[in-house]
């Protein structure tokens, strides 16, 4: 690639006199060429990908690598004095995704295309994404997140469905991104919008009228539903995204010849959570309005979906009222009651049904029984399914039950968010590694190499000290030279404990107060955005954003602690953040998070792992050892039996611990009081001490002696950098390549 031509071309000037934006217009549409020239993988069975979320992060960078430019570009801008960083500060990140499930089917794509397979994306084109987050007084205040532009990755087609809703039909319209497999083929993410949606009636953050369904259908992602309009309207969205897939996928298999009987030789439907279950009987529905029996349109669809549960909190598996799908898509409640039917006289078993007693649709256990496969995403995962959660269908359809351990893409996660680490190793073990991930181990030779050891802890330095720079630049925030970088992101939620470290800061400052220093600064970073009617995480962002207040005010303190609270977390500052990492916080309560994605990504970059044996980490534990992780708190059989029997009792600990007592108290305290908001403070301790409904007192010491563990061992700076390697060494099982091999081979079967 010439990039002074491509700047002739089309601005008539040299490549030092264009602008950024006028680099990355130019370099946009010629990534997209380049993109389309490589072949769409050919097969006659296709995988399908439904998934209400894609958090696909900016894409310049990451198709300049998949395409095999990267290097040439970058050194051709800075030869220019451009650099490729700034150019791709351009681009807005699209934030069509919430968390780990969104950014999985992202990693998914990208792997699906670089092993050749046959697979699209599809999904819906929300114009304002999740949401903005900004802090305004200690809180977390929501605004939308625009980031369509007139010229994107996005590229409008002519294709488009009606959807039938009650109230009306919808155009549908199919927008598709290229998606670039690393040295590979490309393939599409179909995005479905409709026409007559209407930024202009969002208004005061992120409020809007939500009975307004023409103008509002694609605004944001997970509009909130703390209402029952919010609620319809989930329904309404997902409607449109399964009506519009279900009619372009019959119409791509009926374009190749299939009969619909024979659907499932032509296509694998693969449901990302219980969002896209509808597909179901949508299909089912279009089959037999192209004349196939009911019973054999059931049979084939059965034989095409698979499911992939992402949770086991009983909050998150989706319930619908019958009477909210009469509102929305009464064609498909008939339907529904005959797929309920059919396992009402097979099972017999309330427990079972899809419809319960109080007329409610339960779409996991739809999923369960009209897909041939259900798979958990970590072995622990899994086995809670198995034998705890979904216990009773596992009886009876033992066969359908299996584990894919999720994954990442490792062209993002290493060779695009830390180039330097990705070239020290190339410089030790080649470059096979790149499509075999499982090469990384040959670093395990090096483990004794004092220099190699020493350069590894300076690549480390150096992606700290970008980070400062970057987050002195964006939040105006120092974080002292020499300190160690402690860092917690994810979806801020109470089963994930950032609540557990806020109170590990708040005893940690408390010590120093008290005259005890540690050995160096410590920084702890959070980034969480928290959905807007979840009141509680609203609060524990309070207390985190309150105490960042107070130590950076504190001179006393601040030379060796620090608070950051990033904001507006997202994929973007994800890739500055990952590779500045010493210590991965992975605390959720052990059984409630499925796998954790950011704990892989964290352990590819040499962050050490502080974790629970929870989702992948139990996994990431047997890889690398118990000498490069710290694990601490009680074993999911202990938690689940701690439910089970209600003999947890929060106020005992409160009462009896006085660490906890001490830290507790400071939520409420005089200090907080004067930089927060008495309301939020006093709900989140009333909630902590009379609930403390995911355990956090019961782990909160091990969980301390862990984390000083953890600080003290640092110190020895050549022991540190073995666990470092070791971890990165160890990482390569988690290369989403590895994942979507396994889908391949155990659920899709689609020739290569
Ligand atoms: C959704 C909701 C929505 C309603 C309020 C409470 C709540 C709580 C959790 C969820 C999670 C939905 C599913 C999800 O995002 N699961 C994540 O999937 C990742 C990819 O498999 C996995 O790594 C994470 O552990 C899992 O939480």
């Amino acid at each position: 690639m010439n990039l002074s031509e491509i700047m002739q071309a089309a601005y008539h000037k040299d490549l030092a006199a264009c602008s950024n934006a006028e680099i990355y217009a130019a370099l946009l549409t010629k990534v997209q060429k380049m993109a389309e020239a490589k072949k769409h993988p050919q097969s006659k069975k296709k995988l399908y990908y439904i998934s209400a979320e894609f958090l696909i992060g900016k894409l310049l960078s990451n198709n300049l690598i998949n395409l095999g430019v990267y290097q040439d570009v970058r050194e051709q801008l800075a030869a220019c004095g451009k650099d490729i960083c700034e150019i791709e500060e351009v681009e807005n990140e699209p934030s069509l995704g919430n968390g780990g499930l969104g950014r999985l089917a992202a990693c998914f794509l990208d792997s699906i295309a670089t092993l050749g397979l046959n697979g699209d994306g599809i999904g819906l084109n929300y114009h304002f994404g999740l949401f903005r987050q900004v802090f305004k007084n200690n809180e977390q205040t929501t605004i939308p997140d625009p980031w369509l532009t007139r010229q994107s990755w996005l590229e409008k087609t002519d294709v488009t469905y009606e959807v039938p809703f009650r109230s009306g039909s919808v155009t549908a319209r199919m927008y598709n991104i290229n998606v670039t497999g690393y040295d590979s083929t490309t393939n599409q993410l179909h995005l479905f919008d409709v026409e007559t949606v209407d930024e202009s009636i969002v208004t005061d953050g992120i409020s809007f009228d939500k009975t307004d369904i023409a103008k509002n259908l694609t605004l944001f992602l997970y509009p909130d539903d703390s209402d029952e309009a919010g609620r319809l309207l989930r329904i309404y969205q997902q409607y449109l995204m399964v009506s519009a897939g279900a009619q372009l996928i019959l119409d791509e298999c009926t374009a190749k010849g299939c009969k619909l009987t024979d659907l499932p030789d032509y296509a694998v439907i693969q449901i990302n959570d219980t969002h896209p279950t509808m597909v179901i009987p949508e299909l089912i529905r279009l089959m037999v309005a192209r004349g196939v029996e009911m019973d054999d349109a059931i049979e084939a669809v059965s034989k095409t979906c698979a499911y992939t549960n992402h949770t086991i909190l009983a909050e998150a598996l989706e319930k619908w009222p019958l009477t909210y799908l009469k509102q929305v898509v009464p064609q498909l409640v008939p339907i529904i009651e005959v797929l309920d039917d059919k396992v009402r006289r097979k099972y017999g078993e309330e427990k079972l049904s899809i419809i319960d007693k109080n007329d409610t649709v339960h779409m996991a256990h739809l999923d369960i029984h009209y897909c041939f496969s259900v798979n958990g995403v970590a072995s622990l995962h899994t086995e809670i399914l198995k034998e705890v959660e979904l216990h009773p269908f596992y009886e009876i359809y033992p066969e359908k039950f299996n584990n894919k351990t999720n994954g990442i893409t490792f062209r993002r996660w290493l060779l695009h968010c830390n180039p330097e680490l990705s070239q020290w190793i190339t410089g030790l073990i080649g470059d096979g590694y790149k499509k075999d991930a499982t090469q990384l181990e040959k670093l395990l030779a090096y483990r004794k190499d004092a220099a190699v050891l020493e350069q590894l802890l300076q690549i480390k330095d150096g992606k700290k000290a970008q980070l400062r720079q970057y987050l002195a630049k964006t939040q105006g925030i120092t974080i002292p030279e020499n300190s160690i970088f402690d860092i917690q992101i994810k979806r801020l939620h109470e089963y994930k404990r950032q609540q557990l470290n806020a109170l590990y800061v708040i005893q940690k400052y408390l010590e120093i107060k008290a005259g005890k220093k540690p050995a160096r600064p410590i920084t702890v970073i959070f980034g969480a955005k928290a959905a807007p009617a979840y009141i509680i995480a609203q609060d524990i962002i309070h207390l985190i954003l309150c105490l960042q207040e107070i130590i950076r005010n504190d001179p006393e303190v601040n030379p060796y602690l620090n608070v950051v609270m990033v904001e507006n977390y997202n994929v973007t500052k994800a890739e500055m953040l990952i590779p500045a990492c010493d210590i991965s916080e992975q605390i959720s309560l052990a059984s409630k998070e499925a796998s954790g994605t950011g704990n892989m990504k964290f352990m590819l970059n040499g962050a050490v792992t502080l974790g629970t044996e929870d989702g992948a980490n139990v996994e990431i534990h047997q890889l690398v050892g118990d000498d490069n992780i710290y694990i601490f708190g009680d074993s999911s059989e202990v938690v689940v039996k701690r439910y089970a029997d209600a003999s947890y009792c929060a106020k005992d600990y409160y009462e009896e611990n006085p660490s906890i007592h001490e830290a507790v108290d400071f939520i409420t305290g005089e200090q907080m009081l004067a930089v927060g908001d008495a309301v939020r403070l006093e709900r989140l301790s009333k909630e902590l001490i009379g609930k403390d409904w995911f355990m956090t007192f019961p782990d909160f010491d091990a969980y301390v002696k862990a984390r000083e563990q953890a600080y003290a061992d640092y110190e020895d700076r050549q022991a540190w950098a073995e666990k470092m390697l070791v971890n990165i060494a160890m990482a390569g099982y988690f290369s989403s390549d590895r994942t979507i091999a396994e889908y391949n081979k155990d659920i899709w079967k689609l020739d290569c």
